[in-house]
């Protein structure tokens, strides 16, 4: 049988990473395609050994010509789509380029695929964010979108363009609703790995305190490498559909930050409240973690919990690493590091 060929956008981020590993093993020929060419942007494919077994190509999701040019050149037969200004934090700054990359960079793709008349399957990667202020206990396939920043606006765009051209021209186009997913390969400017990499400097000394926004929001937290397996599958179906991935458990970070100090048998005491919350290291008197308005959001997403039993039904998937094991093996990375 013939090698299939895919193309990673955003092959160099976290999710990037942990799925050209798992189409390497499935034998795939990977494109692995990033805007961040320079070469400290590889640690990710260093640690995981995957450096010499990709294609690297420069990519940029507002370059619509080049975009064309990639596509025409391997006519891929898998396209998933992972690049994008993935902060939302950011995002409150940013909001154009977060929409020029975010929303219409899926449409630039998407109309590369229409005018090649290609066969290729598409994988969006949308996100749980898109729920944004939700009234409903848990969030499936058929829950409203209420979205709250201007990157979880350009993922509704994304998600329904992808949609739309599944509809309009018949094309295998899927998005995998992704509520939070987390690994040592995360980002340090999302909350768990920033959490995970303090502490272990505090624990290491080069560290006094770590300053937080609002740690009272919830998130579905589930760990990154079990959920690259569920994109590559919503891609193996015979019908192209749209896929909640989660893990139906809602914590907040002030849990994740017990966990992780359960973990290295720290016993914290909470003190004050709202801005003045902190949290002080019951073993030694000192403060650990102390509240910083600047990491609070114009507009905040409180609760998230995702409903998979459709994905657990048609797609046979389930999520491996619960909780307690994700922080496990986010504190261990980071501290061995
Ligand atoms: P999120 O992830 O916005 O859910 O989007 P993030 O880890 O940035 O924030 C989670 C929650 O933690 C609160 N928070 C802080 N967040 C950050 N980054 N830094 C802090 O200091 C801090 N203090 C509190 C946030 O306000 C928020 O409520 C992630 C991204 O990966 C998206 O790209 C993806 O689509 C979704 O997950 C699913």
């Amino acid at each position: 049988m013939k090698r299939k060929i895919a193309l990673v956008t955003g092959a160099l981020g976290q999710d990037g990473s942990y799925l050209c590993k798992f189409l390497i093993k499935k034998k795939y020929k990977v494109i692995a395609a990033d805007r961040r060419s320079s070469r400290n942007n590889f640690w990710r494919h260093k640690e995981l050994k995957i450096e010499d077994r990709v294609i690297y190509r420069e990519f940029d999701l507002t370059d619509f010509g080049s975009i064309v040019r990639l596509i025409e050149e391997y006519r891929f037969d898998e396209i998933y789509n992972l690049a994008a200004q993935s902060f939302v934090g950011t995002s409150f700054n940013s909001p154009i380029t977060t929409a020029d990359s975010t929303a219409i960079g899926t449409l630039r793709i998407l109309e590369a695929i229409r005018i090649l008349k290609l066969k290729t399957k598409f994988y969006q990667a949308s996100s749980s964010e898109m729920y944004g202020k939700t009234y409903d206990y848990s969030q499936n396939e058929k829950t409203k979108f209420n979205p709250r920043s201007p990157y979880a606006v350009s993922k509704v765009f994304s998600h329904f363009i992808t949609k739309n051209y599944r509809e309009s021209y018949g094309m295998f186009a899927c998005c995998g609703i992704l509520f939070n997913h987390e690994s040592p390969l995360r980002g340090e400017e999302f909350v768990t790995r920033k959490i995970t990499r303090q502490l272990s400097e505090i624990i290491n000394g080069e560290r006094e305190l770590i300053e937080l926004g609002n740690i009272n929001t919830k998130r579905d937290w589930g760990y990154a490498e079990d959920y690259v397996e569920a994109m590559w599958k919503i891609l193996q179906q015979k019908k192209a559909e749209d896929f909640v991935i989660a893990t139906g458990k809602s914590f907040s970070i002030k849990d994740f930050i017990l966990e992780c100090c359960n973990f290295l048998k720290i016993k914290i005491l909470w003190s004050g409240k709202g801005i003045k919350l902190r949290g002080v290291n019951k073993n030694n008197g000192k403060t650990i973690i102390r509240i910083n308005k600047k990491y609070f959001r114009p507009a905040e997403v409180n609760y998230l919990k995702g409903d998979y039993s459709y994905a657990k039904k048609k797609l046979k998937w389930k999520p491996k690493t619960n909780f307690k094991q994700l922080v496990k093996i986010m504190m261990k990375a980071d501290l061995e590091r």
